[in-house]
């Protein structure tokens, strides 16, 4: 037995091209529980938080940008291997090649939107949950 907890958040494609109610749906299904949700915007403290990793690379300031700029949804999502399942359900970062039935394969078409974000590892999730919901 592996419960875990991750950090999820629909992003502002998502949220804007009304996508919020079928994304929690698949995580339910599944058998994962949302512990957590908040509809709101993303702070550039936060967002700088976030993605601290990529800082420097070309697509940084854009990334910043878009996940800046219209509504998110955050949620803590936990259960049985939780953070590789929400991996597993949202399918690879560029929507070109996410597999049909993920969420990214199903809801998105380029890199620059790609609907959802999900912690990669137990590690990153519990940083992440602190960065969006306090320790
Ligand atoms: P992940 O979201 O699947 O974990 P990461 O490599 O951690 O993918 O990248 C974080 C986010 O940065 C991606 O979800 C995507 O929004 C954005 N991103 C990554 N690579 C590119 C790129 O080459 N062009 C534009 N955006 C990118
Ligand atoms: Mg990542």
């Amino acid at each position: 037995m592996a419960i875990e907890k991750t950090y999820n958040m629909i992003k502002p494609d998502g949220v804007r091209n009304g996508h919020i109610g079928e994304i929690i749906a698949r995580i339910e299904r599944v058998g994962l529980t949302i512990e957590r949700m908040e509809l709101g915007m993303v702070s550039a403290e936060e967002a700088k938080a976030n993605y601290a990793e990529h800082e420097g690379k070309s697509f940084y300031d854009g990334l910043i940008a878009y996940i800046t700029s219209g509504p998110v949804v955050k949620m803590v999502v936990s259960g049985e291997n939780a953070v590789a399942t929400m991996r597993k359900l949202m399918g690879a970062t560029n929507p070109a090649e996410a597999a049909p039935g993920t969420i990214r394969g199903d809801f998105g078409l380029t890199m620059d939107e790609n609907v959802i974000h999900g912690s990669d590892s137990v590690e990153s999730a519990e940083r992440e949950i602190g960065v969006f919901f306090g320790a």
